[in-house]
C-alpha cells in the first residue's frame, strides 16, 4: 500500500471536508433511526462543536476531550471536531461507571469532556472528583447550558489545525480482558493508514456501501469499522445506540445495510434469519474482537450464503492486521497478513518458531507500538514488533491460526491445550448456550481442564448433563482435551467488547 504521508495531515480533512470540497457534500453520510446526515451536515455539525472546543472550552492543539455516547450521529460529529481542533479524542464505553471512567480521566489526563446528557450521571460522578477536568458539555440537553445551544452561536466553517502526521488524535484504551485497561497512542497518519490497509485489500468498499453494526464507536473495531471505513469511501455509516442481534436485523432491513461488523456470538443468533438476509442488499460480514469458530462460518454461509470475513485487530494497532478476504478463506485460519503489516510466531525468547509450531504473535506495520507511560510498553513490544499476547500457529502456506490468549493455554499433564477449542467443541452440543474454559491448579497433572458452562432453558444441571458433555468433548476433538471439572453457571463474566474474561474464573480471582 502506498503510505507515504505529508508532513501536515488531518485525518478530519482527509476523510471528511475533502468529499465536501470535491463536490459530494449532499451524499448520504451518516443514518441513524430518524436521522439522515448528508457529509455536508456532518461538516457542518464538526465545524460547529470545534468552535465551541476552542472558543468556549479553551481547548488548545494537543489537550485530551472524553467523549461519551452510545453509537449515535453527535458522537460521530464530536469526533470529528476534535479532530479538526488538533485535540485527542479519549472515547469511552458507554456503560462504564464512575469508577472506571476515573481511571482513565487520570491516566489519558484528560481536561475536557462531551457527553450525551444520557450518561450524565456516571460523568458528573466521576467528574466531580477530577479537579484536573477543565471543561465538561452535555449534547442531546435542549437547555441553553447544551452543546447544541452554544453550536448555534457559532460560525459553520471552521479551519482545521495543521496538525502534523505524527501527532496524536486518539488515546484507545485497551478493553481489559487481562485486568488494569492500557492507554494506546495513536496518529492522524495511523487514522488514515488503517484506512489504506486493511478495508482497500480485503472489504474493498465502494460509495454505494450501507455500513452498519454492533461494536461502540470507543472501541477501535467500531470506529474503523463504523466511522472510519465509510467515509474514506464516501459511503454511509448507521449508527445505532443499541445494536444486539434484534436491533441489528432491524437495522440492516430498515437501512438496507450492505457491510456488517460484529461479532461472533452476534452471528450465530443473526444467523436464525438467513433465509431473509438471502434476500437483502447484505454482502460483506465481518466478524472480530474474538476467535471465530469454525462452526459459526460453516452456520452463516449455510443460512445466508455469504463467506464470513475474520480479522484479528487489536487497540494496540488500532484495527485489523491479519485477515482475509472471501476468496482464501480456510476453516480455522484467522488468514493472513493484511498488506502493509508482517507477522510471525515466536518463542519465549523471540526467535521466530517453524510452521506448525505454537508460539507468541507478534506483529509490526505502520500502526502500532505505542503505549501511554505504562511500564508493559517493555513486555509487549519487542524491537519494534508488538507482542499481542495470542497464542498462534502458522502453516506452511502462512496462514495463520489462533490458538488461544497466551494467558489460556492450558497444559495438563505435559499436554498444551487451548481453552477456546474446548469451548469449540462444548459449544456444539445443543444443551450448551455459553461455555468458558481454564486451566486450575491440579496436583498430579499440574492443571486440569475446567469448563464453566451456562446451559440453555430446561436442561438439568446435574452429574448425567457432566457425563454427557464430558463424553461429548472427548468424541469430538482429542480425548485429553475433555474438561475433568464442569460447574454450570447462570451467566459468564465479559468485557463491554462482549469478550470473555477468563482470568475472573480463576480460583485466586
Ligand atoms: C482478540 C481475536 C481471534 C485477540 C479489535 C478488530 O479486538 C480488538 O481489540 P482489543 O484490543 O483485543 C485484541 C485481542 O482480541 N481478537 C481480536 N480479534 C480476533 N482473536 N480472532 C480474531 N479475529 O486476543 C487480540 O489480541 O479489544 C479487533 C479491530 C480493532 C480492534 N481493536
Amino acid at each position: 500500500p502506498e503510505l507515504q504521508f505529508p508532513e501536515r495531515l488531518n485525518c478530519a480533512t482527509e476523510l471528511l471536508d475533502r468529499h465536501v470540497a470535491e463536490g459530494r457534500g449532499d451524499r448520504t453520510c451518516i443514518r441513524a433511526p430518524g436521522v439522515t446526515w448528508t457529509y455536508a451536515d456532518l461538516q457542518e455539525r464538526a465545524n460547529r462543536i470545534a468552535h465551541v472546543l476552542v472558543r468556549d472550552m479553551g481547548l488548545a492543539p494537543g489537550n485530551r476531550v472524553l467523549l461519551r455516547a452510545p453509537n449515535n450521529p453527535m458522537l460521530a460529529a464530536c469526533w470529528f471536531a476534535v479532530m479538526k481542533a488538533g485535540g485527542v479524542a479519549v472515547a469511552t464505553m458507554p456503560l462504564l461507571r464512575a469508577k472506571e471512567l476515573n481511571a482513565i480521566l487520570e491516566i489519558g489526563q484528560v481536561t475536557h469532556a462531551l457527553c450525551d446528557a444520557a450518561l450524565a450521571e456516571e460523568m458528573n460522578l466521576a467528574a466531580r472528583q477530577q479537579p484536573g477536568l477543565r471543561q465538561l458539555r452535555f449534547f442531546h440537553e435542549d437547555g441553553p447550558e447544551g452543546l447544541e445551544a452554544a453550536m448555534a452561536r457559532m460560525p459553520a466553517d471552521f479551519r482545521n489545525v495543521e496538525t502534523a502526521a505524527d501527532d496524536t488524535c486518539i488515546l484507545g484504551f485497551t478493553s481489559g480482558t487481562t485486568g488494569v485497561p492500557k492507554a494506546t497512542m495513536h496518529f492522524h497518519r495511523d487514522v488514515m493508514a488503517i484506512c489504506d490497509c486493511w478495508p482497500k485489500y480485503v472489504l474493498r468498499p465502494a460509495a454505494d456501501d450501507v455500513f452498519i453494526g454492533s461494536p461502540p464507536l470507543a472501541f477501535t473495531f467500531g470506529l474503523g469499522g463504523l466511522l472510519l471505513f465509510p467515509l474514506r469511501v464516501g459511503a454511509t455509516a448507521v449508527l445505532l445506540e443499541k445494536a444486539g442481534p434484534p436491533l441489528l436485523l432491524e437495522g440492516i432491513r430498515e437501512f438496507g445495510a450492505t457491510v456488517v461488523f460484529t461479532a461472533p456470538t452476534s452471528y450465530r443468533a443473526l444467523a436464525a434469519h438467513g433465509a431473509e438476509l438471502r434476500q437483502s442488499p447484505l454482502r460483506k460480514c465481518v466478524s472480530a474482537g474474538e476467535a471465530l469458530p469454525a462452526a459459526t462460518r460453516a452456520l452463516w454461509k449455510e443460512a445466508t450464503g455469504i463467506e464470513l470475513i475474520d480479522g484479528i485487530g487489536a487497540t494496540e494497532m488500532l484495527h485489523i492486521f491479519i485477515s482475509h478476504d472471501e476468496s482464501n478463506a480456510r476453516p480455522g485460519a484467522t488468514g493472513k497478513p493484511v498488506p502493509g503489516y508482517r507477522a510471525k510466531v515466536v518463542d519465549d525468547e523471540g526467535r521466530e518458531v517453524p510452521p506448525g509450531t505454537i508460539g507468541k504473535l507478534a506483529v509490526q506495520g505502520p500502526t502500532g507500538c505505542r503505549y501511554l507511560a505504562d511500564p508493559r510498553q517493555k513486555a509487549y513490544v519487542r524491537d519494534g514488533w508488538n507482542l499481542t499476547g495470542d497464542a498462534y500457529l502458522m502453516d506452511a502456506d502462512g496462514y495463520f491460526f489462533y490458538q488461544a490468549r497466551t494467558d489460556d493455554m492450558i497444559i495438563s499433564s505435559g499436554y498444551n491445550i487451548a481453552a477456546p477449542e474446548v469451548e469449540e467443541a462444548l459449544m456444539q452440543h445443543p444443551a450448551v448456550a455459553e461455555c468458558a474454559v481454564i486451566g486450575v491448579p491440579d496436583e498430579q497433572r499440574g492443571q486440569i481442564v475446567k469448563a464453566f458452562v451456562v446451559l440453555r432453558p430446561g436442561q438439568a444441571r446435574d452429574e448425567a448433563m457432566v457425563k454427557t458433555l464430558q463424553d461429548f468433548v472427548k468424541a469430538t476433538v482429542a480425548p485429553y482435551k475433555y474438561p475433568r471439572a464442569v460447574e454450570f453457571v447462570d451467566a459468564l463474566p465479559r468485557t463491554q467488547t462482549g469478550k470473555l474474561q477468563r482470568f475472573k474464573l480463576h480460583p485466586s480471582a
